[in-house]
C-alpha cells in the first residue's frame, strides 16, 4: 500500500480513492490499519495547512470530518488491540472540552477504549467543567479523559482539572489528548498523563484501572 498516496487522497478530499485504498488495506491485512490511520491523519494535516493558506474553507473542513469518520468506520476492526471483553466494564468519562467542537479524535479514542473493556461515558463536545464534575460524581468514576484540538482547549482542560480538585475529587486520574497537548501542556493543565496516540491512552487507562 502506498500510504503517501493515501494521505494525498485524503488531503485532496478524494473520497472515492480514499475509500478504495482503505478497503484494500482491510481486505489484504487488517494489521496494517494503524498505518492507514496515520496516513489519514497526515491527510488531515494537509487539509489544515490548505485551510490556513486560504485554499480550503470551513465547508471543506466539515467534509474532511465526514471523510475521517468514514475512514475510522472502515478501519475500526483493525484498530482494536487485543480487547479484554472478559473484564467487567470499567466506567470512565470522556469528552471534548469547553469551546472546542472537534470530536473525530475523541471518537477514535472512545472506540478503542470500549474495545478494551471500558464503559465510556461520552459527554460529547463543548463540555463545561461543571458537567464533567457532575458526571464523575454521579457515576463514581475514577478516570477522566479530556480531548481538545484547538490551542484554547488547553485552558479549558486546566479549568476542568481545577473544577475536579475544587470538588474534592483529587483521587480522579486525568489524561489529556489531542493535537495541542504536550508534556509542557500536561504540567500546565495539572493532568496526570497526556497522549497523542489512542493506544497509549488505552495502556495508561488500563494501568490505572488495574486491568
Ligand atoms: C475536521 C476539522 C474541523 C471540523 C471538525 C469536525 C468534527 N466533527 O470534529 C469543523 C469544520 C467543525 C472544524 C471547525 C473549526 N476548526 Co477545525 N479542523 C479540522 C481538521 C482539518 C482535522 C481535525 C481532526 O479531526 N483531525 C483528525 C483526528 C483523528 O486527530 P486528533 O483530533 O488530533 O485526534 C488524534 C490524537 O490527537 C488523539 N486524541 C484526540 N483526542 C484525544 C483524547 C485523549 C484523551 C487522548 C489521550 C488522545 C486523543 O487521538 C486521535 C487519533 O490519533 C484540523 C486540522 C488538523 N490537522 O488537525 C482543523 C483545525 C483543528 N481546526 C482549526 C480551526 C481554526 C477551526 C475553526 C475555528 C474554524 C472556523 N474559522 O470556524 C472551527 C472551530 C470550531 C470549534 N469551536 O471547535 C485549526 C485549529 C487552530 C488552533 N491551533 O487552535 C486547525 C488545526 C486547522 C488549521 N490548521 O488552522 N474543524
Amino acid at each position: 500500500m502506498d500510504y503517501e498516496a493515501l494521505a494525498e487522497a485524503m488531503g485532496d478530499l478524494d473520497e472515492d480513492t480514499m475509500t478504495d485504498m482503505l478497503n484494500e488495506v482491510m481486505s489484504e491485512d487488517k494489521s496494517h490499519a494503524p498505518e492507514a490511520m496515520e496516513a489519514c491523519q497526515k491527510g488531515m494535516d494537509i487539509i489544515g495547512q490548505r485551510f490556513e493558506e486560504g485554499e480550503y474553507f470551513v465547508g471543506d473542513l466539515i467534509y474532511a470530518g465526514e471523510l475521517m469518520t468514514k475512514a475510522v468506520d472502515i478501519l475500526k476492526d483493525g484498530l482494536v488491540s487485543g480487547g479484554s471483553g472478559e473484564n467487567a466494564a470499567v466506567p470512565m468519562v470522556l469528552c471534548t472540552v469547553k469551546d472546542d467542537l472537534h470530536d473525530i479524535g475523541k471518537n477514535i479514542v472512545r472506540s478503542m477504549l470500549e474495545a478494551n473493556g471500558f464503559n465510556v461515558i461520552d459527554l460529547g463536545i463543548d463540555v463545561a467543567p461543571e458537567t464533567v464534575v457532575e458526571a464523575v460524581k454521579k457515576n463514581n468514576v475514577k478516570i477522566v479523559a479530556l480531548s481538545g484540538v484547538l490551542t484554547l482547549a488547553i485552558d479549558s482542560m486546566k479549568k476542568t482539572v481545577e473544577a475536579l480538585k475544587a470538588a474534592g475529587l483529587d483521587d480522579v486520574k486525568v489524561i489529556i489528548g489531542g493535537a495541542p497537548v504536550s508534556e509542557e501542556a500536561c504540567k500546565e493543565v495539572g493532568a496526570d498523563e497526556w497522549a497523542h496516540s489512542p493506544q497509549k491512552t488505552v495502556d495508561v487507562c488500563k494501568a490505572w484501572a488495574g486491568i
